[in-house]
């Protein structure tokens, strides 16, 4: 009989119990919230990480199962240097939980909602959300200057617990602006997430390149709004350290296809000043070259893994981030359908020349992603495309018809 049931969700404060549980081979079943009935009637907050032990013993609160976790290792050595060997060591390892647990996540929620866009969109409140959340983090920073860990002189739950509150931070809000000019966190970040117990938990493809930027809440249409807001940028638009930082750069290997004469840069004015369905697609068609362009679809390899839509729509963000080194040669949309732990992502996007690899392949996470030529002579594949730009119609996925929840523009 095994010593208990652990329910989760693959992120935030469950990362920790879950990873525990996996490295020490702990007897305990995992099971993820969404798989257990009537979660919500046990457990009236509807919040994991939850315990549930023999004989009645049950848990609620990421800190206390955490430690209690970390007491069923059965090599003393381990346990101590994980939860502290003495008194004072156990108190720090205690405080720096409870810091993150209130001080760093609560804080963070407030402001971070409103970032991505999932409560209303109040400068105010971030303002001080931020400043709030920046005043911890340099109370971490003050620790990280004189000692390598949080609580003690070794990695111990608590490290991972803060490091596992940093990786979500930096799949949702902040990206590589922020880390630059964090050094000593991110030297401690670093160290953790590549402990033994939390790497396999750590999906560093997911990161942020950049961070997100605060917006106006979405209205009614979001893909038409943010179109709107955001034309495509000249090439005298772009941001002023490209054209230094360009001509030491390696020319991209699409630069050897020559000048097309379908001008990217006019189609995508287009698709971001007028409607998309009545003006900017007719368009698109009248002027597409398929010896030029080629339009693929995009799928991404790992639907099952996805648990809420808008933790989906930051990973297309992050990837979007980082295909910047091509966006000269590329244009389409990837859309999450469906919802919350069932979602999808999938696309359609042009590339320069015939091939999708030396677009995409400046990505790093690239291979996450399935590519298959479109033919646009094809009416079904012309449709497809249609609905990934226009983005306002369900998306047929294996049969289902399944509506967008979200979605970025790639250009
Ligand atoms: N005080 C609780 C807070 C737990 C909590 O807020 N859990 C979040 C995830 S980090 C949750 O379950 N949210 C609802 C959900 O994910 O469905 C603890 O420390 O464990």
């Amino acid at each position: 009989m095994s010593q208990g049931k652990l329910i989760v969700k693959p992120l935030g404060r469950s990362v920790v119990p879950n990873a525990l549980a996996s490295h020490f081979k702990l007897d305990i079943e995992t099971i993820d919230k969404d798989e257990f009935p009537n979660f919500e009637q046990k457990f009236p907050l509807n919040q994991v990480p939850v315990f549930i032990g023999r004989n009645g013993f049950k848990l609620t609160e990421a800190i206390a199962i955490i430690v209690y976790l970390t007491n069923l290792i059965e090599d003393e050595k381990t346990k101590s240097v994980l939860l502290g060997a003495n008194a004072e060591e156990q108190a720090q390892v205690l405080r720096q939980l409870s810091f993150t647990n209130s001080e760093l996540i609560d804080t963070f929620a407030k402001f971070a909602l409103i970032l991505i866009g999932k409560a209303p969109f109040n400068k105010k409140l971030l303002d001080e959300g931020v400043a709030a959340f920046q005043k911890r983090v340099a109370v971490l920073e003050d620790r990280l200057s004189e000692y390598t860990y949080l609580a003690t002189e070794s990695v111990t739950v608590a490290d991972l617990f803060a490091a596992a509150f940093f990786a979500l931070l930096f799949t949702m809000v902040y990206g590589k602006d922020y880390t630059d000019k964090h050094p000593k966190l991110m030297r401690w970040f670093n160290t953790v997430i590549a402990h033994p117990i939390l790497a396999p938990f750590i999906n560093k493809s997911a990161f942020l390149e950049k961070s997100v930027e605060a917006a106006p809440p979405k209205k009614e249409k979001p893909a038409k709004q943010a179109k709107k807001e955001t034309p495509a940028p000249k090439a005298a638009e772009k941001p002023a350290e490209q054209p230094a930082e360009q001509q030491k750069k390696p020319k991209h290997p699409l630069e050897a296809l020559g000048k097309p004469t379908f001008v990217l840069d006019d189609w995508k004015r287009k698709y971001s000043n007028e409607d998309t369905r009545p003006v900017a697609l007719p368009w698109f068609w009248d002027h597409y070259n398929p010896e030029e362009y080629s339009i693929w679809k995009v799928d991404y390899k790992y639907n099952d893994e996805l648990t809420l839509t808008f933790m989906s729509n930051n990973l297309v963000g992050g990837f979007f981030n980082r295909l910047t080194g091509s966006i000269k040669y590329m244009f389409g949309c990837l859309v999450v359908y469906g919802e919350n732990n069932n979602n999808g992502i999938v696309g359609a996007v042009m590339v320069r020349g015939q091939d999708a690899v030396p677009a995409f392949n400046v990505a790093p996470d690239w291979e996450s992603y399935e590519f298959s030529k479109l033919d646009p002579t094809k009416e079904e594949d012309k449709e497809f495309i249609n609905n990934m730009w226009a983005w306002d119609k369900p998306v047929v996925v294996n049969g289902e018809s399944r509506e967008i929840a979200d979605g970025k523009v790639l250009k």
